[in-house]
């Protein structure tokens, strides 16, 4: 078969830069660790923040619980235009963990499409109704981080955010 010379140079390139992106994929999943958010569960938008269904129908107070020492789960329910908890600007509570925490994310929306981005840290995923995201992460360092929604969700999408309280312990009981 008579390939033309350009053509098969652009075959050749293409290919490359296939093994290029395999690599890359590699590279960052095992060399930098990065963890795709897989959803972790199949909810109903519509009843999911209903009492006795889930848990992110208990009293936003309760949705961060610690499952064993310094082991922790967060509830996070997204609706346009607050995280519940965590949204202090409207009324909810912080997120608050003691330092050196390991906390599990639970987050999902009962409407339309969000994200969720903590500040300075890689800690992003996206969150969608009917869906729930979950993500690990350990906080070494006190102090406050801030979480926005990063995906737009319509006129009030940028005073969706909300607050992560990492409490230095032992300078609480000094
Ligand atoms: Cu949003």
């Amino acid at each position: 078969m008579h390939m033309d010379r350009s053509e098969r140079n652009y075959v050749l390139f293409t290919a490359a830069l296939m093994i290029v992106f395999a690599l890359a994929l590699a590279i960052g999943g095992v060399a930098n660790g990065i963890k795709l958010p897989a959803p972790e569960l199949i909810v109903d938008p519509r009843t999911v923040a209903t009492p006795g269904v889930s848990p992110f129908g208990d009293p936003v107070e309760e949705r961060v619980r610690e499952i064993a020492p310094g082991k922790y789960e967060a509830y996070i329910l997204a609706e346009a235009w607050k995280f519940s908890p965590g949204s202090t600007g409207q009324g909810q509570p912080p997120l608050t963990f003691p330092v050196g925490s390991t906390v599990t994310f639970y987050v999902t929306s009962k409407d339309i499409q969000h994200g969720f981005k903590l500040e300075n840290t890689n800690l992003s995923f996206m969150v969608l109704p009917g869906q729930v995201s979950k993500l690990t992460a350990t906080f070494d360092k006190p102090g406050t981080y801030n979480f926005v929604c990063y995906e737009f969700c319509g006129s009030a999408h940028h005073i969706m955010y909300g607050e992560l309280v990492v409490e230095d312990t032992n300078a609480a009981s000094r």
